[in-house]
């Protein structure tokens, strides 16, 4: 099975971005699953672009899209993207979204189908501090998010945002032992939850 981890630039001035400090940590495979890096730029629109060609390109079944929330102290499997880009930071191409939908004809929000509540308690469970979280924001995570889960069907792939606290609240190493929970437990087969 093909797995496709993103992590995103550092954006808004600062030097490391933790997502891709702890993508970038993942070994090529994890479980049987095959692991794919991707960085994608801080950028509304074409970040999820990216992503959703990389999935194509790859044929990957599962892609688990991870960004930083600095304030947090948990890893967040996010539960929802929303149709919906607004905040005060311009994205890393000066674009500033001030409150509009993504796409005014879809619906207000997407949920994931992957079962995120079982996947909290895994983690948890494996001593990495998690909690579910049910907003991904309104900037370019939640933008790639909604990207992913508007695609889902015609890529024939299944996708998570998760989002990571910033670090000194959470290493890059543990963080990345994090992510590698979240695939084994979401690529094991339901005979080995
Ligand atoms: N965090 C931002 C965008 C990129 C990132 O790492 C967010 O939460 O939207």
């Amino acid at each position: 099975m093909k797995v496709l981890m993103t992590g995103f630039e550092p954006f808004g001035g600062a030097s490391l971005n933790p997502s891709w400090e702890a993508v970038r940590r993942l070994p090529d495979v994890i479980g049987g699953a095959e692991i794919t890096r991707l960085r994608l730029p801080v950028i509304y629109g074409t970040a999820g672009r990216m992503a959703a060609d990389a999935v194509r390109a790859l044929g990957a079944e599962l892609v688990i899209a991870t960004g930083v929330a600095s304030g947090r102290t948990r890893l967040t499997p996010e539960l929802a993207a929303l149709n919906w880009r607004m905040a005060s930071l311009p994205d890393e191409a000066g674009i500033r979204c001030d409150g509009g939908m993504i796409e005014p004809d879809a619906p207000a929000a997407l949920m994931t189908r992957l079962p995120v509540l079982p996947l909290t308690r895994a983690l948890n469970d494996a001593g990495i501090p998690a909690a579910l979280s049910t907003s991904a924001g309104s900037y370019v995570c939640n933008d790639v998010y909604w990207h992913l889960l508007r695609q889902e069907e015609a890529l024939g792939c299944r996708a998570l945002f998760v989002h990571v606290p910033d670090t000194p609240q959470m290493d890059a190493q543990t963080a990345a032992r994090g992510l590698m929970t979240c695939v084994q437990f979401l690529t094991a087969a339901p005979s080995d939850a």
